[in-house]
Parts: structure tokens; C-alpha cells; sequence
């Protein structure tokens, strides 16, 4: 490349090729070089700005840069970011605390990315179902659902059904028993006496929104009380206000013996994630058990404390609730015979396609509105809460002439 490699003479052309020549091609982006952003805004290398309506898949729940989040960033980077867990910092209870009130389970561990606390969960469950349950040895059985979506770690691809997540990378770990969501029978009938736990996504996002039929989140809940199963939540993508409570499993007023919380919880600003339980459960949990040199840091702990206190400060929870309504119905006003179904609770909204997603989204960045498909037939719409009826109502006006175009 004969590129001037002064960030100022960079064009969006150039760094597509200086990623497409040195990074992994693990991932296919649209092709926005973004150089900075606010809010739900965000703004190319080239100046033009575009409505984020993807949010890092909700992670930004809180919008982008948020400048309480970020004074909090400055102030605890200048104080202390990392003292490992061999010794204790000031933060990490502060965030347990907000942990608990939000959850009402009694305790919480704290980890980075998702996948590492779904893998967390993973481990309780099992160590639960031998030290609690009392399952013999190497025979625990978690229940998870075809079309689930919990990361990419060996142990949670083993159990991904979908192909290209798997495609070369066993040898698989055991454990795992697929049924299919939303059908109780199948999992009553997967529930054995080794069975440990039901992990599942309140609302499957990347299978393409789908929401389970009203009821299903309470009779798998019950279903694990009669059986001494655990009923874990993966509110990785769906919590933190993002359907419009703040967690997607209140829409069946069901409480989890384990949740699963990532994302959001730091606003976008730092991988911070966390598993909570009760006593019963995270017990079973001794010094040595399960750790990481980064989860529980002062600096991830201060901004999480913070991008909690946003999401309450700002209800943004009942925004969700609200606009999310409003911009539903407006969607499902559009009438075009590429539609199949428009679905979605609070501001996580899919619109179904009868045709390839991906189309969509490229004339829909044309316009100025970032989204991503989801499962080649859905587009996805899951903008930051803090976002305005009238930035929504911008949206919508591309969104349906991008929609119409394709008639
Ligand atoms: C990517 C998908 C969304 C998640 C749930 C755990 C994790 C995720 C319910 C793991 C992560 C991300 C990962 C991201 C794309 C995105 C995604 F399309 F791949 F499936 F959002 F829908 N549980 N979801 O949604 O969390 O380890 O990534 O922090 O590019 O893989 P993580």
C-alpha cells in the first residue's frame, strides 16, 4: 500500500484496506470507518454522520460516550485501574451491591466478556449439581435451546446449532442437551436426575428476536423448581433496560436462579460482566475455584457502578418501555410485500424479510441509519435508550422509504 499513514490523510478507503491486509477476516462489516461518536450518533472518518441503531449489540444501552460514564472513567484511571484479586479495592463492592438490588439474588461474581461469564455459569452450575444435587461425577447435564446464542468459547460453541460456529473446531465438550425453544415438553422430557441447569436467552436475539409464547418463561421456571434444576438467564444482550424492563424475564414476572449480565453493564465503555446467584449456589464457590486477573478491577467496577446509576437516573428502562412501543407500531405500518413480520419488545425490534437482510442494511448506511441483519432474513433495530422520539421518528422515515425502495 502507497498510503500516507498520517491519521490525517486517511481516508475511509484506506483504513478498509489497512484492516482488510492485516487483520483476521473473521468478521464482514459494513463498511463505515467510524472516528468518533455521541449519544446515538455517531461519525465517520470522512465527517458524515449516520443514527446508531445497532449499539454494539446493546451494549451502549446508555448511548455512546456518555459523559457521566466517562468523568467516572477518568477520575478512577487516575486513581487505580488494576489491583487483581490478591488484594481488594474499593469499587467491586460498591458494584455488588447494585448487582444485588437489581437482581435481588444475594451475590455476584464478576468477570469481563460475556462468553467468560456464561463459561462462569457453566462451571457453577455444574460444581451446584455435584457438591448441592448431589449428580455423580463427570454426568452433569445442562439443557440449552437450538438457536442459542452465548458466545464463542469451545464449551459454548460445542452447543451452538448453528453450523459455521462450530465448523473446525472440536473436539467438543460434553454436557450439553439441545431441545428445541419454546416447546415445554421437550424440556421436561431432556430433564433427567442429572440434569443441573436450563441456561437460556429470555429472548433469542440473534436467532432473530424471537420471543418466546407468553407463559413459556414461567413454566420453564417451574419445571426447574419441581426437578431441583437451575434456571439460568443469559440477559447478556436482552437486560439492562433493553426490552423495556430490566430484565427480559420480569415480562413473565419469573426470578432466575442465575443471571447473566455483560454488555451494557459498563455502557460500552470496558468489558465488564457478571454471574449472580444465591448463597445456595455461588457457595459452592472456594478461593482457587474460578478467577481472572482482570474481573472485579477497580477501573471496569467504577464505570459499571456508574452505567447503572445512568440507566436509573435517566429511566431509561421505562424509555425503552415507551419509545419501543411507539417506534413497533410505526414499523408495522409499513406496508411492503418484503415484509414477513415485524416483531420486538421494548427497543430490541427485528423486522422478518422474505429476502436476504443484508441489502437492507447497506442502502439503510446509505441513509444514514446503522443496523446489522441478523440471521440473513431479519434487520435488527436496537438503538441506545437514551435515543429521541424525534431521532426515532428520523429513523423511521429512512427506514421506511429503504424498505418501500425494495418493493
Ligand atoms: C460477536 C451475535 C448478538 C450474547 C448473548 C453471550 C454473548 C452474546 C445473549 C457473548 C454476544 C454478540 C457477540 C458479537 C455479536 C453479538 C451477537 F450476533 F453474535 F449473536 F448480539 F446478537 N450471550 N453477542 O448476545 O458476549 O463474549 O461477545 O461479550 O461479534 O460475536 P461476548
Amino acid at each position: 500500500m502507497t498510503v500516507n499513514t498520517a491519521p490525517e490523510h486517511l481516508s475511509s478507503k484506506d483504513y478498509i484496506e489497512m484492516e482488510e491486509k492485516y487483520g483476521a477476516h473473521n468478521y464482514h462489516p459494513l463498511d463505515i470507518v467510524i472516528d468518533h461518536a455521541e449519544g446515538c450518533w455517531v461519525y465517520d472518518v470522512e465527517g458524515k454522520k449516520y443514527l446508531d441503531c445497532l449499539s454494539s449489540y446493546s451494549a451502549l444501552n446508555q448511548g455512546h460516550c456518555h459523559p457521566r460514564i466517562l468523568s467516572t472513567l477518568r477520575e478512577q484511571a487516575e486513581k487505580v485501574t488494576l489491583t487483581s484479586r490478591a488484594f481488594r479495592n474499593n469499587q467491586l463492592p460498591r458494584l455488588y451491591q447494585k448487582l444485588h438490588e437489581i437482581s435481588g439474588l444475594s451475590r455476584a461474581l464478576p468477570m469481563n466478556s460475556g462468553a467468560e461469564a456464561v463459561e462462569t455459569a457453566v462451571k457453577l452450575a455444574r460444581k451446584w449439581g455435584y457438591k448441592v444435587k448431589g449428580i455423580p461425577e463427570h454426568q452433569a447435564e445442562i439443557i440449552v435451546f437450538e438457536n442459542n446464542f452465548h458466545g464463542r468459547t469451545i464449551t459454548i460453541v460445542s452447543f451452538s446449532t448453528e453450523h459455521q460456529y462450530r465448523d473446525g473446531f472440536g473436539p467438543y465438550t460434553p454436557g450439553f442437551k439441545v431441545v428445541p425453544y419454546n416447546d415445554i415438553d421437550a424440556v421436561k422430557n431432556a430433564i433427567t436426575p442429572n440434569t443441573c441447569a436450563v441456561l437460556m436467552e429470555p429472548i433469542q436475539a440473534e436467532a432473530g428476536i424471537l420471543i418466546p409464547k407468553e407463559g413459556y418463561l414461567k413454566q420453564v421456571s417451574e419445571l426447574c423448581k419441581q426437578n431441583n434444576v437451575l434456571f439460568m438467564a443469559d440477559e447478556i444482550q436482552t437486560g439492562l433496560g433493553r426490552t423495556g424492563k430490566m430484565f427480559a424475564f420480569q415480562h413473565e414476572g419469573v426470578q432466575p436462579d442465575v443471571i447473566i449480565v455483560g454488555k451494557a453493564l459498563s455502557g460500552g465503555f470496558y468489558p465488564v460482566s457478571a454471574v449472580m446467584a444465591n448463597d445456595e449456589v455461588m457457595g459452592v464457590f472456594h478461593p482457587g475455584d474460578h478467577g481472572s486477573t482482570y474481573g472485579g478491577n477497580p477501573l471496569g467496577c467504577a464505570v459499571a457502578c456508574t452505567a447503572l446509576d445512568v440507566l436509573q437516573d435517566e429511566n431509561l428502562v421505562e424509555r425503552s418501555a415507551t419509545l419501543g412501543k411507539k417506534f413497533l407500531a410505526e414499523l408495522r405500518n409499513i406496508n411492503s410485500p418484503r415484509i414477513v413480520e415485524v416483531r420486538g419488545r421494548g427497543l430490541l425490534i427485528g423486522i422478518e424479510l422474505n429476502t436476504k437482510a443484508r441489502p437492507f442494511c447497506e442502502a439503510l448506511k446509505e441513509e444514514g441509519v446503522l443496523c446489522k441483519e441478523t440471521h440473513d432474513y431479519v434487520i435488527r433495530f436496537a438503538p441506545p435508550l437514551v435515543i429521541t422520539e424525534a431521532d426515532l421518528a428520523w429513523a423511521y422515515e429512512r427506514i421506511k422509504k429503504v424498505i418501500e425502495s425494495f418493493s
